[in-house]
């Protein structure tokens, strides 16, 4: 039936032209009246090519990818690089006619599924902008990345020990030293260093603005926000903060407690800010500071390498117990050609390989893998499951669209992938596993705590920081925090946000946002927010369905519950990553948590965390700790605007 009427010009290859205003015209394409299903078939015909299109050479780019991962030689960097531009050239032309598509939105709605479809291949980011322009773009990325790249700092010897980067030694200082002389040097030198971040920022900036005004946003903080449903999603992120303060304030406060012990009151004031140095990272968006802040010093659970290795565990077991995870749940084993084309442990031939663990689906619906330099410790089992749980993903959505084969918003494939790392770290399972005795695990209170401050230091104390720097860069995009003040902005936000302070005053000569990789790199961040806030709510509802859960019954907390062997909770996570992104995330969310579970909800967040925090509550009290903090000095020195009239010329 012609429901819809539109018209249409024949002769434009692959696309359907709407006729245009002077149409009819002598020399133009003759117009002819076409009914909704016409154009929704040609719609259907215009995705089912792109989709192909683009599977195919993801599958070349993802093959090249890996063969660079795993032998980063500078041919096989060369080979990826023409594969990558082969893709880019791609995605950008489906990228242009998807968007002549537009047009039709004037007349006509298509089915909900192309459009989306339609939705997705329009939106392009960076890789939209004219050539010259996106040129400049990765250029002026590029010189940021150079600039963090090269930054390296001389450790305060006898002699000096120099040129050491984030890679080559300065996580293990700033996570492992206690003098807080040296500690300050290196913060306050890799600043130095990076503050070159400074000078490509604002051509950085006006890039990213007009990538985001080509695909149809007023700025780069709307454009990101887009994958979550827009702007209000800001206030959203600010709700589930605000949900787990009570949390982290007493984490705080009985951080600055310890660290006082440590460096004494001149240093850690009673009610300031901690002094972003002491924290053992150099971001201090974990805490890494080893034994210093574990609650029961010698009671955490057994160390599992030595367990493992009595097993004769081998990285290869190690992954079929993770495989074996999934079997129980009745969700998918990985393919035979994932055992033989992973790469488990580190090679013995020399080759460079980039060793974090990684998840790889090659675009083509059969071939998935793991890299990862597994060795024999409890935390490389809980990351084969993490990495297997994002091959799990993979394959659950393998049988959608090529632009539909994605989590339904960035934060939801990590969140999957940490909420199956919490069961694998529930020692209930590790005794599943036999690598935990029943005594050992049975009625251990004291382990317990240790392990959820071991956890809380890891994943509560990021959250505001992945907050702070989110806001700081939606700021300066939108315009509401002016070049003049970026780094004073900063630091009130370190201030407002976590809790946190310099060691030394810093000014706007300093340019400290630029001292983190994913800013230097303009790489996202949301994603992983999101992702530390919704695996407690995935965990929670796999638990609900697991019937391993239930409030205030003290057998069944949270924290120790474990999915192994549940096809209830293997049943709901698949059903909801069988969705891949052809649905909305507040959909395919409330898909598993239940009505109105559409939303971020950081209170699951706290019910994990439970004991830590009625214990933390009770540790602040019985030492007289103030909870919260106040400014305890200037932190930096504000540039005033310089009065009008006295501009030099
Ligand atoms: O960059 C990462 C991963 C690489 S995908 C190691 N993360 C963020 C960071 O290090 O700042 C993981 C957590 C947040
Ligand atoms: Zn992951």
């Amino acid at each position: 039936m012609l429901l819809w009427m539109v018209l249409l010009c024949v002769g434009t290859p692959s696309l359907a032209y709407l006729d245009a205003p002077d149409g009819g015209q002598a020399g133009s394409p003759p117009t002819v009246l076409v009914g909704r299903e016409v154009v929704e078939a040609a719609a259907e015909v215009f995705v089912q090519k792109k989709n192909k299109e683009l599977s195919l050479q993801c599958t070349k780019t993802m093959k090249a990818s890996w063969h660079y991962h795993t032998n980063l030689t500078s041919h096989n960097k060369a080979v990826l690089m023409a594969a990558q531009s082969d893709y880019q050239r791609v995605r950008r032309s489906s990228w242009e006619e998807a968007r002549k598509w537009r047009v039709l939105h004037h007349f006509l709605t298509l089915r909900p599924a192309l459009t989306r479809q339609m939705t997705f291949l329009s939106h392009l980011g960076p890789s939209a902008l004219p050539y010259s322009y996106l040129t400049m773009y990765e250029s002026v990325v590029e010189d940021m990345l150079a600039v963090y790249r090269s930054a390296s700092v001389c450790l305060p010897h006898n002699p000096p020990i120099c040129g050491v980067s984030m890679n080559t030694g300065l996580v293990d200082v700033m996570a492992g030293s206690r003098d807080e002389g040296v500690l300050k040097h290196v913060w306050r030198e890799w600043r130095q260093q990076t503050s070159r971040v400074k000078h490509s920022f604002p051509l950085y900036l006006q890039m990213v603005k007009k990538a985001a005004n080509i695909n149809d946003f007023p700025n780069k903080a709307d454009a990101d926000l887009a994958e979550y449903g827009g702007s209000p999603f800001r206030e959203e992120l600010t709700n589930a903060w605000n949900q787990l303060k009570p949390l982290y304030t007493h984490l705080h406060a009985y951080t600055r407690r310890k660290l006082r012990q440590v460096y004494g009151s001149e240093v850690v004031s009673e009610r300031g800010p901690l002094p972003a140095h002491l924290l053992g990272n150099m971001w201090g968006q974990s805490w890494d500071l080893g034994d210093l802040l574990v609650p029961y010093p010698g009671q955490s659970y057994p160390d599992l390498t030595k367990e493992m290795k009595r097993q004769g565990y081998t990285p290869h077991r190690i992954f079929e117990a993770a495989n074996r995870f999934f079997g129980s749940l009745n969700l998918t084993l990985v393919p035979s050609s994932f055992w033989r084309d992973s790469l488990l442990q580190q090679p013995t031939d020399n080759r460079p390989v980039i060793c974090s663990p990684s998840a790889w689906d090659l675009c083509n619906a059969k071939d998935y893998r793991v890299k990862q330099c597994t060795r024999l410790r409890g935390k490389d089992l809980i990351s084969a499951h993490h990495e297997l749980a994002h091959l799990q993903y993979f394959m659950q959505y393998r049988h959608l669209p090529y632009v539909f084969r994605q989590a339904p918003n960035p934060g939801f494939q990590e969140g999957v992938g940490l909420a199956v790392g919490l069961s694998a770290t529930s020692p209930r399972y590790l005794r599943r596993l036999g690598l935990i005795t029943p005594e050992q695990e049975e009625g251990n209170s004291r382990a317990d705590l240790n392990l959820l401050m071991s956890l809380a230091l890891q994943q509560i104390t990021f959250l505001p920081f992945a907050l702070l720097m989110e806001e700081w860069r939606w700021r300066v995009a939108e315009g509401t925090i002016k070049r003049r003040n970026w780094n004073c902005a900063w630091w009130d936000l370190r201030y407002s946000i976590q809790g946190v302070k310099p060691p030394v005053p810093r000014s706007e000569e300093d340019f400290d946002p630029g001292s983190k990789y994913h800013i230097a790199a303009d790489l996202p961040y949301t994603g992983y927010l999101v992702a530390f806030i919704l695996q407690f709510q995935i965990h929670k509802a796999l638990c609900v369905k697991a019937d391993r859960y239930q409030p205030l019954i003290q057998r069944r907390p949270l924290h120790k519950c474990h999915i192994f062997q549940s096809l209830a909770a293997g049943e709901a996570l698949g059903s909801m990553m069988r969705l891949g992104k052809s649905v909305g995330w507040r959909e395919a969310l409330e898909q598993l948590t239940g009505p109105g579970g559409g939303k971020l909800n950081a209170l699951p967040t706290r019910e994990y965390f439970r004991p830590l925090e009625l214990w933390l509550e009770r540790d602040n009290a019985r030492h007289g700790e103030y909870v919260g903090w106040r400014p305890d000095g200037e932190y930096c020195v504000y540039k005033t605007p310089s009065p009008k009239g006295r501009s030099c010329k």
